[in-house]
């Protein structure tokens, strides 16, 4: 497969020669998982998103600016000035929680909507109060009147903006607490209310521009520039056609002094394209000229150029002549960009996910304790086969909870973007769903030559050698005893029994 060399590929001494496509072992933060198989000299068109995709911001630094433009926004329209007393707190938030506006929890959920994780402000709840509020530890996802999930990296700062609100009320003693929001006088304040003043907040600080005025005040700031970028543009612009589809608005898009050179990436940027609608019936499509006024024709030669505003995703593949097939599409948005492009247009589509890259060095360092986990698990899985209805002994049972939790925090208060132990989150499940390659940075695509066939591992049926022979000789606990090192934390319902590990 990776034997004959793109024959396009500008050999220039930065760029990687043929050979060292070859190495064995790419390290792991560098490489593009599959999930399901792709050849990329099928890939006629690559499609970009922008915010978080191809213009990188810089964490926890942007998402702290966000938190702090909408904290002030609160306090602004009446909220408490106590609130100016809180940061943002990277090690708190993780991406696809879910709000449960009626409660005021916050939610990590698997993809059945099975409770992994819950807590109230900054208090983690503990079994029997998860309990108390949801019956069966479960939600009903699909109450999306009551449920938010906060999926994109725009939303973190929104969730720790609701985090600290709950914390704020919960322990004033000007508030009573109560089971659905906060008694002051005469006034009640709901949990509803407040997320729905966030949201707000979060609309103010995008709509009026001010996120993207100290963005562009601070540029080196918040926004990473990888040198290598412009490498990977100009390589695929050899082989492929390539588009820049983004929400965001003209203005933005066009980073001043550079337009020349950033634009000539591309034969067609479509700007403003409020995703996912762009996916279905899309918008009515205006043509941006260079002095900075929307014309309304959609009549776009692609002699040169095109620079559009709203449109769809059909009109992008008329006017560069692909079909959806053809499209690699890569973003960051599991839902704006992924989720839609993938069921309504069929594209082909690679998820960028930042975190990976923690995620990775994680799975890294605690290898040991992820092995003992599924050790664990399928000592239990043979123990209740060959006996139905017996309890297992619980240092067993113990042991997995305690695995779960250590493994969680090393990743942040609320644990893996992508499991809780080794259950999966509703995020991982939705990434192995709809996006066919994923990895920490589009860059990483420079890594693999543009014929490459991504081939998607066997099906994960494979597990761990199971530990029959321990458990009839007698030694089944060998393991159970090493992880019980620490005090017991609030723990978590241990159930799934497969390996999940998403590489
Ligand atoms: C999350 O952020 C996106 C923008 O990235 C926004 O459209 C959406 O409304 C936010 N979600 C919630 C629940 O506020
Ligand atoms: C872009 O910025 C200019 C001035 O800086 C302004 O006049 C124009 O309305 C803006 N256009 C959009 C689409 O926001
Ligand atoms: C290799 C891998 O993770 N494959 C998954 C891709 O997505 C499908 C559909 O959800 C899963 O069933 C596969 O296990
Ligand atoms: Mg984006």
């Amino acid at each position: 497969i990776e034997t004959r060399p793109p024959s396009t590929v500008n050999t220039s001494a930065s760029m990687p020669q043929q050979h060292t496509y070859k190495k064995k072992k790419k390290k792991r933060a560098c490489r593009v998982f599959v999930n399901r198989s792709l050849t990329l000299e099928n890939i006629k068109c690559y499609g970009f998103d922008m915010d978080y995709t191809l213009a990188t911001y810089k964490s926890p630094d942007y998402e702290s600016l966000g938190f702090e433009l909408m904290r002030d926004r609160m306090v602004s329209v009446g909220y408490p000035h106590e609130l100016l007393r809180y940061t943002y707190d990277p090690s708190f938030p993780t991406r696809g929680l879910v709000i449960d506006t009626i409660y005021g929890n916050l939610l990590k959920v698997d993809a059945n909507g099975n409770i992994l994780v819950c807590s109230h402000g900054f208090h983690f709840l503990k079994g029997d109060q998860i309990h108390s509020y949801y019956p069966n530890k479960f939600i009903q996802r699909d109450d999306t009147d009551r449920f938010y999930i906060l999926n994109t990296l725009f939303n973190l700062s929104e969730t720790y903006l609701y985090a600290c609100l709950v914390d704020f009320f919960t322990r004033c003693t000007r508030y009573t607490n109560l089971l659905k929001g906060y008694q002051h006088g005469d006034l009640f304040m709901s949990f509803r209310s407040m997320f729905q003043d966030v949201r707000d907040a979060m609309d103010f600080i995008h709509d009026t521009g001010v996120l993207k005025e100290q963005t562009i005040k601070n540029l080196d700031k918040y926004l990473s520039r990888d040198p290598q970028l412009p490498q990977l543009l100009t390589r695929i612009k050899e082989i492929a056609k390539v588009f820049l589809a983004t929400n965001s608005d003209y203005n933005y898009t066009e980073p001043g002094s550079e337009i020349k050179s950033w634009r000539s990436f591309f034969d067609l940027i479509v700007v403003d394209t409020r995703k996912p609608l762009f996916f279905a019936e899309g918008t009515v499509l205006r043509q941006v000229d260079t002095v900075l006024t929307l014309r309304l024709n959609p009549t776009c030669m692609l002699a040169d150029l095109c620079f559009l505003a709203a449109g769809s995703s059909d009109i992008v593949c008329d006017l560069l002549d692909v079909k959806g097939k053809d499209i690699l599409y890569i973003g960051d948005h599991i839902f704006g960009d992924i989720l839609k492009s993938k069921k309504r247009q069929g594209w082909k589509t690679f998820l960028v996910v930042p975190e990976l890259a923690k995620e990775l060095q994680v799975w890294e360092e605690k290898k040991n304790l992820f092995e003992e986990m599924k050790h664990l698990e399928s000592f239990l899985a043979e123990f209740y086969k060959l006996c139905p209805g017996c309890v297992a002994d619980v240092p067993v049972g113990l042991c997995l909870q305690v695995l779960t939790y250590r493994l969680d925090m090393s990743y942040g208060q609320m644990g893996s973007l992508l499991r809780s132990g080794s259950r999966q989150t509703l995020f991982a499940s939705q990434l192995m769903r709809y996006a066919d390659l994923y990895s920490s940075t589009c860059i990483n695509l420079l890594h693999y030559p543009f014929n490459y066939l991504f081939m998607a591992p066997p099906t994960c049926t494979q597990r761990p050698p199971v530990f029959f022979h321990s458990f009839h000789s007698g030694h089944s606990s060998s393991h159970s005893f090493r992880c019980l090192t620490r005090p017991l934390p609030t723990l978590l319902h241990q159930s799934s029994l497969s390996p999940t590990i998403l590489s």
